[in-house]
């Protein structure tokens, strides 16, 4: 079937044809491609059409697609058993591994998703600090966690209003949204309500309002701040926990936040959420805390499996100076065909996560991010699919480089992206 019959025929039974919102390609029009197999860096579609992937399913496969050896291992442990919904020493494995990587968890708990961490994380913060609120800053996404699908009030509200329908005002009212790199807004803010604060979370490197990095300072006031108020700072690292180096970004700045929220990268593929931080914060959850927190498939065999597998890898290759100037490269190059095209180009880069906007000046806050053209973005993106380079299908959401994406396969992107930017400039 062709992705445009089959992007029908999912409509029938699936809202909007597709399983989480951004696949469905509203931000950049056109049709999803309905992917039926992916190996190394390349994805093919329903069609046969090949591309070069950059999204690498929103962040995970670090390694590649379809990698053997976590391929091998998943395989094998099908035949074992898929989930017992018991204890397993794969599990124990999996969290002697995360809590030696990031030494601010002494304790960590498995579950599904991101979402379910960062749920978990908040729940277990409010209940530690005996406070409701929460503070999360503007353009970071935590997951559809009910209380942080909040956006910023009007000016004179002080807390947040629901971002999403089916979110009682209630709920989001408890949570304040804040700018991202402005230290001082949150110094104010916590400086009247900051008592009643159980816990800032933040993005260290934000990737949900495509990449913009932290200011110098920004995240060592954020620990210093929460710590006055005696609030919980939770990391949320589900897309930066093992991009940059074998563990969190939270050593790369020599940062201790009191939680830490993981995904994506430690499920190698696989549903693989996890939090972790503090003993003393961890021991609150059950059976033998107050705080509930539970699921039917968390830590199960066959994802912890992929997980292990990836990072067993990831600490064995250390491919993350090779990533770095992957990306850097690649980066270097867009930069360079968009200035002989005449395109306004900036690039946020950190490793082998990048973030493209087409704009002029610096982008380091939301305000910024939403000046950016959104419409070049769109248009650059299906231009770059037409050449069999898949990107990501927003200006919202950063682009990666995995350890399959080697020198041919990078200069074919910087190829395609030249040919794209001079058609943008024709085309604007
Ligand atoms: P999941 O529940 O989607 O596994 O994780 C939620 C989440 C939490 N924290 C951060 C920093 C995240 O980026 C995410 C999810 N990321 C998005 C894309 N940036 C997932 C893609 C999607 O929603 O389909």
């Amino acid at each position: 079937m062709k992705n445009a019959e089959l992007f029908e025929r999912a409509k029938a039974h699936i809202p909007s044809g597709v399983n989480s919102p951004v696949r469905a390609f509203g931000k950049v029009g056109g049709t999803p491609r309905f992917i039926r197999e992916a190996k190394g860096p390349y994805l093919v579609d329903a069609e046969g059409k090949r591309y070069i992937d950059h999204v690498l399913s929103w962040g995970p496969m670090i390694l590649g697609h379809s990698h053997p050896e976590v391929v091998e291992a998943v395989s094998r442990q099908a035949g074992r058993g898929m989930s017992f919904g018991a204890p397993t020493e794969l599990e124990v494995e999996m969290a002697e591994r995360l809590c030696a990587a990031v030494p601010s968890m002494d304790k960590v708990r498995l579950v599904n998703s991101g979402t379910e961490a960062t749920m978990s994380a908040v729940r277990l913060a409010r209940a530690f600090t005996s406070r409701d609120l929460v503070v999360k800053f503007e353009g970071c996404y935590h997951g559809h966690v009910d209380s942080l699908l909040a956006k910023a009030g009007s000016g004179a509200l002080t807390f947040g209003v629901p971002d999403t329908s089916g979110v009682p005002g209630a709920i989001a009212s408890t949570t304040a949204v804040l700018p991202y790199n402005d230290a001082e807004a949150l110094r104010t803010f916590m400086a009247a309500h900051g008592s009643r604060v159980a816990a800032v979370i933040v993005e260290p490197v934000a990737g949900n309002m495509n990449v913009v990095l932290p200011r110098e300072g920004f995240l060592e006031s954020l620990r210093e701040i929460t710590r006055e108020h005696g609030a919980l700072l939770i990391f949320d690292e589900v897309i930066t926990g093992f991009r940059f180096r074998y563990g969190g970004y939270q050593d790369m700045e020599g940062i201790r936040p009191d939680l830490t929220c993981l995904g994506k990268i430690i499920g190698g593929g696989m549903p693989v959420g996890a939090f972790g931080g503090r003993a003393d914060i961890m021991s609150l959850l059950a059976p033998e805390g107050p705080v509930y927190q539970a699921g039917t498939l968390a830590g199960n065999p066959l994802a912890v499996t992929a997980g292990l597998a990836t990072l067993t890898i990831l600490k064995r290759e250390n491919p993350y100076p090779a990533l770095d100037r992957s990306l850097a490269g690649l980066a270097a190059g867009m930069e360079e065909s968009a200035r002989d095209a005449g395109i306004a180009l900036k690039v946020n880069r950190l490793g082998s996560m990048a973030g493209l906007f087409f704009s002029e000046g610096p982008v380091e806050t939301f305000e910024q991010v939403m000046a950016c053209d959104a419409q070049k973005y769109a248009r650059f993106f299906h231009l770059m699919l037409d050449q069999g380079v898949y990107l990501a299908p927003s200006p919202f959401e950063a682009m990666f480089v995995s350890a399959a994406h080697t020198p041919d396969v990078l200069d074919a992107v910087a190829t395609a992206a030249r040919t794209c930017m001079a058609r943008l400039s024709q085309k604007a």
